[in-house]
């Protein structure tokens, strides 16, 4: 029996994909798996090759116009976004590819505040172009460098989806503390032992004037970020 609140706030994230298998791993540890586990978040997998209408399951072809690598078709892709399209709204239908927008802290803090989201991985040469025109609210790209699938993307959005929903980590304020959340880098961090081969922790953070840790870790925060990403101080 949970709570109402917690149901109509929860979100869900459907993926689309070839290799449903592939997110036993990423999904089945650590942050994602504890969002589940509290059921602040829904995950459904769908295999896009049980959509098709062929009668080998197949789900790709040869590009009209020649090259290398074959088309996911649209067909089975269709018949999977339909499917779920009929049975709830969904606020952004997201495809997974390189060519897309560049995902960063500020993107991944919109789409954690969505209700429903679709996240279509391709594979192969990429999908038909008339499911991106018809289907498709935003494309997004991890970064640029070339992958052999969106599942890779997609495990990547969804886990930096699910650690900022309130109440995935035990403490709140650590997800806002992160790096890029403030628009800096993290400063360093020590623990125990204090001297560690004749290396020391900063004495400022033995001193238990917090005033002074927060002023030393900010300026750290902002030399690291000048140094290595100036371009986040603009
Ligand atoms: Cl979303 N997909 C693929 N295949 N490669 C990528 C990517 C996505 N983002 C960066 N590289």
């Amino acid at each position: 029996m949970g709570c109402l609140m917690c149901t109509l706030l929860k979100m869900r994230i459907d993926i689309l994909t070839l290799f449903p298998t592939f997110f036993d791993g990423p999904f089945g540890c650590s942050i994602p798996k504890r969002a589940l586990n509290k059921n602040l978040v829904e995950i459904h997998l769908h295999d896009i090759r049980k959509f098709s209408k062929d009668k080998h399951n197949k789900v790709d072809d040869y590009p009209f116009g020649g090259g290398s690598g074959m088309v996911m078709t649209v067909q089975p892709i269709a018949s999977a976004l339909d499917f779920l399209l009929e049975q709830r709204s969904y606020d952004e239908v997201i495809f997974l590819t390189p060519d897309g927008e560049t995902l960063n802290q500020q993107k991944v803090n919109a789409f954690s505040l969505q209700k429903n989201i679709i996240l279509l991985c391709g594979h192969y040469k990429g999908i038909d172009q008339r499911i991106r025109d018809k289907y498709i609210t935003r494309e997004i790209s991890i970064g640029d460098y070339v992958l052999s699938g969106g599942e890779f993307a997609a495990a990547v959005l969804t886990d930096a989806i699910c650690r900022i929903i309130p109440g995935v980590i035990s403490d709140e304020t650590s997800a806002l503390n992160d790096s890029f959340q403030d628009g800096l880098l993290d400063h360093p961090t020590y623990s125990r032992p204090a001297s560690w081969e004749g290396r020391e922790v900063p004495p400022v953070l033995l001193s238990g004037n917090q005033a002074k840790i927060d002023e030393w870790r900010f300026e750290q925060s902002l030399e690291k970020t000048k140094e290595r990403r100036p371009d986040l101080l603009k």
